[in-house]
């Protein structure tokens, strides 16, 4: 007789008979029987070696304790044979080698769940960065795969999840590119009431740090957006035994969709990123993963869709170009234009690709006509301003992120927030409030600009 306990990982029908795979993490024994058990259910198994299996004579469901420990087992079984990597595969430098332990963690967490055949539903946020560590994880571990536009997960959305999968074997939720902020807690707390585990991938300032659920730069340093959900998720799906070469082109289109440096992407990877963020500003709701899939693949409609991305932010920079204000202090050129009618939020093209795109043609003009001088362009709609600085300006003394927390301080009634790096960044004003922001970056730009640098 042999008796072995283990997690059911798999059930199959196979001529009008259930056979079952059960595993220990280490090993796996095929078994049958007549009883029905659900998948991701924790038992002993007593039976006789037979064709095709055990052939299982007694069955135990376990429990409690028991199944606390069998469960112990197999994750430690899993990690052990997992042979993770010690230090971070696609970027290591101090902070993602403090993050480590935590994507290890999801890392284990997402090959244990493959192991066990687990039920998982993978929500990305639908932007390039999204997108990209969606690709990255389901290579590695099957899920469901849904686009959420929301960077808050609400009650209603985790109802919903819940009725979708809180009924299958061992579930779990994977929020990618959101879900750590305060908003989302309610939420998280309502699957955790329902029997469903969940990560959190996000790269957003939070303020739940205890949470071991949620893996976060910001849990490192309070400068950490670089680090994008998408290549944490690469990390991860590396860790997990996914090519480096695949990881590492997926981050790198990751980064630079959100802006981030840490990869040294190239034009390549930004016109993959504008594609991606184009078609998922296209697409409701909950889209899966294979359209996505399906452009990329095909040179023909992938050139086609990034043609008619790029047309649009052309036009749409020419429209703000024709509303602009020009304002000239010392060297410094400053250009400012209100996106309002223009950008439609949720839309194509954003307000950040049409203010990029009119400080590229103004430079571009100024080089043409060997008339360059330090520019600052600002572009705004009814609650966001955006900043662009080329090096003439950021040798000036200006920086987009020192002027963001200017005015957070100097306007604090006004501003909601903001930040960035020395050539870009973004600012969130409050309801009617924007004009006055924006000629208060213009008067602060102007002093530095006029030489008040003692300031800096
Ligand atoms: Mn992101």
């Amino acid at each position: 007789m042999i008796a072995v306990e283990g997690i059911v990982s798999r059930v199959r029908f196979f001529r009008g008979k259930r056979d079952y795979v059960l595993t220990d993490g280490k090993t796996e024994h095929q078994f049958f029987t007549d009883d029905i058990i659900p998948q991701g259910s924790c038992i002993l198994i007593e039976g006789e070696m037979a064709v095709g299996g055990i052939r299982a004579t007694r069955i135990d469901t376990l429990s409690g304790e028991t199944e606390g420990r069998v469960f112990a087992r197999v994750t430690a079984n899993v990690a052990e044979a997992a042979n993770l990597p010690g230090a971070p595969v696609l970027f290591n430098d101090g902070l993602t080698g403090r993050l480590w332990p935590a994507l290890i963690r999801g890392a284990l967490e997402a090959m244990l769940a493959k192991k066990l055949g687990r039920s998982v539903m993978l929500r990305f946020h639908g932007d390039a960065d999204g997108i990209c560590g969606a690709f990255a994880l389901t290579a590695v571990l099957p899920c469901k795969a849904f686009q959420q536009n929301s960077a808050i997960y609400s009650v209603k959305e985790a109802l919903r999840d819940i009725a979708a999968i809180g009924q299958e074997s061992r579930p779990l939720v994977i929020l990618l590119d959101f879900g750590s902020a305060d908003g989302c807690a309610e939420g998280l707390e309502l699957l955790r009431a329902a029997g469903i585990d969940c990560l959190v991938i996000d790269h957003h300032p939070y303020s739940r740090k205890d949470d071991a659920r949620i893996i976060n730069p910001f849990s490192q340093d309070d400068n950490a957006s670089k680090y994008t959900a998408g290549y944490l998720a690469c990390e991860i799906a590396a860790a997990c035994g996914l090519e480096k070469e695949r990881a590492l082109a997926l981050a790198k289109i990751a980064c630079s969709g959100d802006k981030s440096d840490i990869l040294q992407s190239g034009p390549d990877d930004a016109k993959k990123a504008m594609v991606l963020d184009f078609l998922a500003s296209h697409v409701s709701f909950g889209n899966n993963l294979d359209f996505y899939k399906k452009v990329m693949e095909k040179d023909e409609l992938f050139s086609s869709i990034a043609q008619q991305a790029d047309d649009s932010i052309r036009d749409a920079a020419a429209k703000a170009m024709a509303r602009m204000k020009k304002s000239e202090t010392g060297q410094l050129t400053i250009i400012t234009f209100p996106l309002e009618g223009i950008v439609v939020k949720g839309e194509w093209p954003p307000s950040s690709k049409i203010t990029t795109r009119v400080f590229d043609t103004l430079r571009d003009e100024a080089k043409a006509a060997g008339a360059e001088k330090p520019l600052l362009c600002i572009g705004y709609t009814e609650r966001s301003i955006i900043l662009r600085l080329d090096d003439g300006a950021v040798s000036l003394g200006l920086s987009a992120n020192e002027l963001a927390e200017r005015v957070k301080k100097s306007m604090a009634d006004f501003v909601e927030g903001g930040g960035g790096h020395a050539k870009a960044g973004a600012i969130r004003a409050k309801e009617g409030f924007v004009k006055e922001v924006v000629n208060e970056l213009i008067r602060e730009a102007s002093l530095i600009a006029a030489g008040d640098k003692r300031q800096q």
